[in-house]
């Protein structure tokens, strides 16, 4: 299979600043390499999308802070991820903050109606991303982009690429839960996403978690997107990250739900977001991004 690399080193959705280095640290932890020894060839979307640094930035509505830039960036996203599933190749996009997910979500959303498929995304993440400029606590749009991509919050981000509904919240599960606003809860109960909360992964352990989570999506899509926060992994695995919280997915956990995933033969397009080197320990968040990649690509120890 042919892995297309679409990087979008933004970092103006979070308040942390960083995550704009991510594509670099995971492409020096050696994703090419780590591609190619399990079959894939590997190409870059070139040339990079554009993206001002945010020292020249106006941060407009306090709201819904750098709306512009973001929409913008995403909108280039979207068309090259659409491109992506038009040329059969398999879109992996790297982050940058969460915000970019608008992005790849409206690109995928209109690939796959095009063609009629149903669709669906895992996200994994300790947060549910799905604030509006009315429940968010910070104006930080990482936290309204699963949102935006199944149609609740500002206009220019729900309509990004097309003026219809991106991705059906019914098609949506959570995985690796454990910080949610107040009032992004009622948001996501209307909209009626699924929670695999982090007590579940718990309660189940993560063999049984992994299990109902494909089931649910088998069930449901004949396409599974899945895009990971790498927040969802406890800090000692993953301490490059804006804000690491504590609790998160083990080093064994991680890598059995995205081997899992990667036998599933549902995967259709990935993405990895919110790697932060200037916060990180020897680049060794990148090089668990890339392990996750990895089996998420088919790669299983034997
Ligand atoms: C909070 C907000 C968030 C990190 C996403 C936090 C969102 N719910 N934080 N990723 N690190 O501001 O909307
Ligand atoms: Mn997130
Ligand atoms: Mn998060
Ligand atoms: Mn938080």
């Amino acid at each position: 299979m042919k892995v297309r690399v679409i990087e979008l080193p933004l970092d103006f959705g979070a308040s942390r600043r960083g995550s704009d280095m991510g594509p670099s640290a995971i492409r020096l932890a050696g994703l090419k390499q780590a591609l190619a020894d399990i079959g894939h060839e590997s190409e870059e979307s070139f040339p990079g999308i554009p993206v001002p640094a945010q020292e020249y930035l106006e941060e407009g509505n306090e709201r819904y802070k750098y709306l512009a830039p973001i929409a913008e960036a995403c909108g280039e996203l979207a068309k090259r991820v659409e491109k992506a599933v038009d040329d059969g190749v398999f879109p992996l996009v790297l982050g940058g903050d969460h915000s970019i997910a608008i992005g790849s979500l409206a690109g995928l959303g209109s690939a796959y109606k095009k063609r009629s498929k149903i669709w669906g995304t895992l996200w994994v993440d300790a947060h549910g991303d799905f604030n509006t400029p009315e429940t968010t606590p910070s104006g930080n749009i990482h936290g309204m982009s699963l949102a935006a991509a199944c149609g609740y919050g500002r206009e220019e981000l729900c309509s990004l690429h097309g003026n219809f509904r991106k991705l059906d919240p019914r098609n949506v599960a959570l995985v690796g839960v454990r910080d949610l606003d107040t009032f992004e809860k009622d948001n996501m109960r209307e909209a009626g996403v699924t929670v695999f909360t982090m007590t579940e992964v718990d309660r189940l352990g993560i063999a049984e978690a992994a299990r109902r989570i494909i089931s649910f999506f088998r069930e449901r899509v004949d396409i599974l997107h899945v895009s990971v926060d790498m927040d969802a992994m406890d800090p000692m695995i993953a301490p490059g990250v804006g804000i690491p919280l504590t609790g998160g997915f083990s080093y064994r956990e991680v890598l059995l739900l995205a081997e899992e995933l990667g036998t599933s033969k549902l995967l259709g397009s990935a993405e990895i977001v919110e790697v932060n080197p200037v916060l990180d320990v020897r680049n060794q968040t990148a090089r668990m991004a890339v392990e996750i990649i990895s089996r998420l690509l088919g790669g299983t120890i034997y």
